[in-house]
């Protein structure tokens, strides 16, 4: 093979600085001072309105405590707390069994409320200042450079997120252009080797590199896997720090980024690229991103990437950003018929497949969001469009499942995002799964049934 094939897919297609700051309401979840059945009954069901068993309920300024005891004897219910901030309001336990509309309505006309309304679920939307942008975790028909989206054409993390929102403990290695690991966004998530002693000039941990603490630079042959552009932007959207306050958040919130570099600036070789997967498994990572392709079918590639899945490594990669069926035109690693390996296509914010895609029944498995993906780079913010961003979606979603099942094989963790992704026409008939990933249905027990008319439909065909 010729080794100057081997090109990264970049397509930052449009390098634009996000440079409006969007002010988003800091919502807190409220779950705080629940009551233990409310926060089972949202652990049932994620997508509870509001707590079964409590209402807020404000007070008119000249209510005396006695009044104020009267209007929660009629109702049966118990002062859990008062606020400093909201003078006369109260957060009331109602009794068992009591129906928070109709109590809500008979306080409602009591001379001494002023309002009494149901304990909302509000979800984990985060605070981060270009949250809005990030159509690909949440899409509520947002303009999007002019675009409009089309309303949960998502991944569905906000709703994933009140099951987990992943680990600070979980490596995941990001195999790119190296990764700015000091960017405001990413630091607090960027694994540090501890068996390492920075600067001594000694491999301390005896793992065959010197003074590794972030990771390798496999392209320079040095301990130093900085680099601010594509790698940075992939990581981003793994797990850029969440509810900070600034930029974007990850499809994780928390996990450890292992920088490990291989693509230069016009492009990397196979054998870094496979160095840089055995430095990862030898580390004991189980996860890792891939947002590269390119260059002739490679035995030493595929057979290192099989290994590493009989290592318990699984290997999300970029379906390649050529417009082809890669069943036709291979595109690798992505089509290699490995089962370690997740090949994803990219999708825009109106559910429709990227022309810059692959595609390929037999050798793309799922869709992800992939263009005008908001995230990391060059110390600030940059759109991004590609594969390269589809990818890291499905590696977040991975890392949140790996959360929840830390004993889960690479396969069950796979087959767990095939099972539930949401099938969209763009896909159906060129991917495995004809879907795109839903990180709520992955991460909910049991997996949930075929919904009604999809059963009905079987039942018709049979
Ligand atoms: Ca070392
Ligand atoms: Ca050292
Ligand atoms: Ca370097
Ligand atoms: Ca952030």
């Amino acid at each position: 093979m010729n080794k100057s094939q081997m090109s990264i897919n970049i397509v930052i297609s449009t390098l634009l600085l996000i440079g409006v700051i969007t002010l988003l309401t800091l919502i807190v979840s409220s779950s705080y001072a629940a009551s233990p059945q409310a926060i089972a009954a949202l652990s049932n069901n994620p997508l509870l309105a509001y707590a079964p068993d409590s209402i807020l309920v404000k007070f008119k300024a000249f209510a005396s405590p006695a009044q104020k005891r009267n209007v929660r004897a009629f109702v049966n219910g118990e002062k859990m707390r008062g606020y400093r901030l909201v003078e006369g309001l109260e957060h009331i336990q109602l009794s068992r069994g009591k129906n928070v509309a109709r109590t809500i309505e008979s306080l409602s006309q009591q001379p001494f409320v002023e309002y009494a309304e149901p304990n909302y679920v509000r979800h984990a939307n985060t605070n981060d200042t270009f949250y809005n942008y990030q159509w690909g975790l949440n899409n509520t028909g947002q303009d999007i450079l002019g675009v409009i989206g089309t309303n949960n054409a998502d991944i569905a993390a906000e709703a994933a997120w009140t099951m987990s929102t992943g680990n600070p403990d979980f490596v995941i290695a990001v195999i790119d252009s190296g990764v700015e690991y000091t960017h405001e966004d990413l630091a607090a998530n960027i694994w540090l080797n501890s068996g390492e002693i920075p600067d001594n000039g000694v491999d301390d941990d005896d793992n065959g590199y010197i003074d590794d603490i972030y990771g390798w630079d496999f392209f320079s042959n040095d301990n130093d896997p900085m680099d601010k552009f594509h790698g940075t932007h992939v990581a981003g959207t793994i797990c850029a720090e969440a509810n900070n306050g600034i930029g974007v958040s990850g499809v994780a919130w928390q996990c450890k980024i292992m920088a490990l570099r291989f693509i230069g600036p016009d492009g990397g070789f196979t054998d870094d690229a496979i160095a840089a997967l055995n430095y990862a498994v030898d580390m004991g990572v189980k996860l890792s991103n891939n947002s590269w392709g390119g260059g002739g079918y490679s035995q030493s590639l595929y057979d290192a990437i099989e290994n590493a899945g009989m290592n318990g490594h699984l290997f999300v990669a970029a379906a390649g950003n050529d417009g082809e069926n890669t069943d036709a035109i291979p595109h690798y690693p992505s089509a290699y018929n490995l089962d370690n390996i997740i090949s994803v296509a990219a999708i825009d914010n109106q559910d429709q497949l990227a022309g810059f895609s692959n595609y390929g029944a037999n050798s793309v498995d799922v869709g992800a969001p992939g263009v005008n993906i908001a995230s990391t780079m060059l110390s600030v913010y940059y759109w991004g469009s590609g594969t390269s961003m589809a990818a890291p979606h499905v590696t977040g979603i991975a890392a949140l499942l790996y959360d929840s099942h830390p004993d889960w094989t690479p396969l069950q963790v796979r087959d767990r995002i095939y099972n539930t992704v949401r099938p969209i026409d763009a896909l159906n008939g060129i991917t495995t799964t004809n879907g795109v990933v839903n990180a709520y249905h992955a991460l909910l027990e049991p997996i949930p049934p075929p919904d009604a008319l999809s059963a009905l439909i079987l039942l018709l065909l049979l």
